[in-house]
């Protein structure tokens, strides 16, 4: 579209310039010109119309055939990046295409200026991946960066960024080191190198910028650093020097592959300055390497145009007084010229050539009928537009001399590749060697790094080993990471997890919390099974009681074996012998239930136990209710004088088997409806697990254990109003004492009951049985034993029969 506003602008210009023009007070001898050109906001027309501007002609397009007469078909070169960058913006305009063979950066395959640009070197993004790739092998995390401030360095670095952070690696500081020294911003990079704790650090440069740096490193003496080379210094003699190995040994990098190309070596000694007269480089290249002058030679002196770091030009080589003899022996040299073991990019120039060359033959062997039906030219060498040219490029696809394949894509970018991984070693002889180590193949989409395990690798730290780098180390096992507000990702601290959670493996992000069974160990690195309490038959504890019950059933047992040896005695028969043994049974048997409250519950134990100890108390009580009663009649009579009827002992019976079958009754009800159950007691923020039993209904629960109070009640009732029955053997004051302890005890249980926990709760509960029965035992039994196996006189017919009233039979 017209720009109305650019249209203003130049209008603008022309009207001061008009305005100038007319003014007498500046240049009024003279007149200004113009001349106008519409760029159309496009860089290529720009530089169109400058040059216009410059030849003066018409044509922007400048003669094909130039100085030299032949046709051009493109350029070699150039070497860095920057150049290449230079170069190409006007040879787009002439559409000339252009092969680099050390041009690396990646902007050149991000922008259609570059589209006439084509290379044999990978792009630095398979570079950067490598570098990410090596890094994160060697376990690195915390990188430095140093770049040259051009295109190389700074777009190298920049897609080293960016991949670092896609692998969550961090670059701890990224500096340039400066084109044209400045010790103010040479001071920057070194300082970040001295003070950072990245101990790996990247360099993104070519040798002749990084040499500067390289000083400043000697100078501030800057060792103990472990450096990755980018491929454009790796082998490169301006760095690898011995003297420098101290700062600089252990460098690890990339470099292209490596070939032998045949006859080159006889074709570099075939140099000599006489061949030619007008090959100045030749004669300067002999005069600079034999130090001496060539005679009436155009080049009189070899000077380095750099400038130096004092901001002066500097005279590297001043003129030698010696002149040349032409008899210098190149084989006594020893020059990089020369130096043939690490032909790299100069086989990627090789290569380069036969780019250009492969696309000239495809062009000129394409099918002409085909291709160009509707075009009136024919891609003729060497008559061709230079845009059909560039489609020869596209897509080529050769075999090198040494058989590897070189393919580019759509934008001029080798397809894939390899580098070699190098490390520098120091050999006998005292110079740097290169070793190789390893091998990075790529391509668009995948990679592959080897880095065999048996190959040396020289590392420049103090213990040889291989070096760390690392912002914050690695949080152990029992830590977390956490991030810290404003710093990068790699820089954390170490949380300790909270009880419950662990963290296992070092550097983890979270702690994972344990199992409902398990928690976390003291370290937290560990989920343990928590720790589980029941009242074990292992433990003193429960061994105890398990010794108390065996023994009150042993007793029980004695008591039992004394009566029935002594069952004839009148004591014995005295008051219902069934009974008594029934009563020992019964004792057996809630003395020995206790044991189910030890050791782990499980269901069955759950269920057997409750009700095990309420049938057995519910036997035992009515039992002692059959006697009781019977005392009840006796005493009605020997009040009363009268002989009523006593009460017949198959009534006691029947009283004590209608009382357990109602137990029974109740217990199987309970059992059916709402069991108990195991239940593992899991408080969350606790380190134990309780095993313990869910009664299930409290209500069942409380209706069994009420039969049986209300058993011991009508018992302590009946016998309280029967104590003062005579009785020889003070059976009912028995009766009475031993109700009296079965409530204490009971009563005293249930705030013990209620206020203990875990295991102690059971522990109260079986002393609680053994304390009643134990009781029983002993007021009810032991009396009597005391007289049958002690006092047998008073166990006689006459004294029974005189005085206790003929309650049996
Ligand atoms: N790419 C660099 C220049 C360069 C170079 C080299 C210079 C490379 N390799 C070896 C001298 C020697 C890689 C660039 O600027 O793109």
């Amino acid at each position: 579209m017209f720009n109305f506003r650019g249209f203003r602008w130049m209008k603008t210009m022309i009207h001061t310039i008009k305005e100038i023009n007319e003014r007498k007070d500046i240049l009024p001898e003279h007149t200004l010109g113009y001349q106008i050109f519409d760029n159309c906001f496009s860089t290529t027309k720009s530089l169109e119309s400058s040059s216009v501007f410059l030849t003066g002609q018409e044509e922007y397009k400048p003669n094909f055939r130039n100085s030299t007469g032949k046709y051009l078909v493109g350029i070699i070169g150039a070497g860095g990046s920057t150049m290449s960058v230079a170069v190409s913006r006007s040879l787009l305009m002439y559409e000339v295409p252009q092969v680099a063979y050390a041009s690396s950066s990646s902007i050149l395959s991000e922008n259609s200026l570059y589209r006439f640009v084509f290379r044999t070197i990978p792009s630095d993004k398979f570079q950067s991946e490598a570098m990410v790739n090596l890094i994160r092998h060697f376990g690195w995390v915390w990188v430095g960066a140093i770049a040259s401030d051009d295109d190389y360095g700074k777009g190298g670095v920049k897609s080293f960024r960016e991949k670092m952070e896609s692998a969550n690696l961090c670059v701890a500081f990224s500096e340039t080191i400066p084109k044209v020294y400045s010790n103010e911003k040479m001071q920057v990079a070194v300082d970040a190198v001295k003070s950072s704790t990245a101990k790996v650090i990247v360099l993104y440069t070519t040798d002749i910028d990084l040499s500067p740096f390289v000083l400043e490193v000697i100078h501030h003496n800057i060792t103990d650093r472990t450096w990755i080379a980018s491929e454009a210094w790796i082998t490169s003699a301006l760095i690898a020097k011995p003297e420098y190995f101290p700062y600089f040994g252990g460098t690890i990098g990339f470099a292209v592959p490596r070939s032998v190309i045949p006859g080159l070596k006889e074709f570099l000694y075939d140099v000599h300055p006489s061949k030619d007269p007008n090959d100045t480089l030749t004669i300067e290249f002999w005069q600079t390497a034999f130090n001496c002058t060539w005679p009436n030679s155009s080049v009189s002196f070899n000077v380095d145009h750099r400038v130096n770091m004092t901001g002066k030009e500097d005279r590297l080589y001043d003129m030698s007084d010696q002149l040349c003899t032409g008899q210098e022996k190149l084989e006594d040299l020893k020059n990089t010229y020369l130096d043939i073991s690490q032909l790299r990019i100069t086989n990627n120039v090789k290569q380069a050539v036969y780019l250009m060359a492969y696309a000239l033959d495809n062009l000129s062997k394409a099918d002409i009928t085909e291709e160009y039906r509707e075009s009136i030219v024919c891609p003729i060498i060497p008559d061709f537009e230079s845009e059909k040219l560039l489609n020869y490029f596209k897509g080529i696809k050769f075999a090198t001399h040494d058989g590897s394949k070189i393919e580019l894509d759509a934008n001029g970018d080798m397809k894939n590749g390899y580098y070699d991984i190098l490390n520098w070693h120091m050999d006998n002889t005292g110079e740097i060697a290169f070793v190789k180590v390893g091998e990075y193949k790529f391509t668009s989409s995948k990679y592959e790094l080897v880095l065999p395990k048996n190959s040396e690798l020289f590392w420049n730290t103090e213990s040889s080993r291989l070096p760390d780098s690392f912002c914050t180390k690695v949080c152990p096992p029992g830590t977390r990471r956490g991030n810290l507000p404003g710093q990068p990702l790699c820089c954390f601290e170490c949380i300790p997890c909270e009880d419950g959670y662990v963290s296992e493996k070092p550097g983890q992000r979270l702690c994972n919390p344990c199992g409902e069974d398990d928690w976390s160990n003291e370290e937290k690195s560990k989920c343990v099974p928590k720790f589980v309490e029941f009242l074990a038959y292992e433990e003193a504890l429960g061994f105890t009681l398990v010794i108390l019950s065996i023994f009150g059933a042993l007793v029980v047992l004695a008591v039992t074996v004394v009566y029935s040896i002594h069952r004839h005695t009148p004591l014995v028969k005295a008051n219902d012998r069934e009974l008594s043994f029934l009563i020992q049974t019964s004792l057996v048997i809630t003395v020995l239930s206790s044991m189910l409250f030890i050791g782990k519950p499980c269901n069955w134990s759950c269920m057997v136990r409750q009700v095990t100890l309420a049938l057995g108390f519910c036997l035992c009580l009515s039992s002692i209710l059959g006697k009781t009663i019977s005392l009840l009649f006796a005493y009605r009579i020997s009040i009363s004088k009268t002989r009523l009827i006593s009460m017949h002992p198959i009534f006691r019976k029947l009283l004590v088997l209608i009382c357990v079958v109602g137990e029974i009754g109740a217990c199987t009800a309970y059992l059916v409806l709402e069991p108990p159950r195991m239940f593992k007691n899991i408080e969350p923020q606790n380190v134990k697990i309780i095993f313990e039993c869910n009664e299930g209904s409290i209500e069942f629960l409380c209706s069994i254990f009420g039969f049986d109070v209300l058993l011991a009640l009508l018992c302590f009732l009946t016998t309280f109003v029967a104590r003062k029955l005579p009785d020889n053997y003070y059976e009912g004051k028995c009766i009475t004492f031993g109700m009296l302890v079965f409530f204490i005890v009971w009563i005293s249980f249930v705030p013990a009951y209620l206020s203990t926990k875990g295991k102690f709760k059971v522990a109260v509960e079986i002393f609680a049985i053994l304390a009643s029965s134990y009781g029983l035992l002993g007021c009810l039994f032991l009396p009597k034993c005391f007289i049958i196996l002690l006092r047998p006189k008073r166990n006689t017919e006459e004294t029974v029969g005189g005085r206790v009233p003929t309650v049996d039979r």
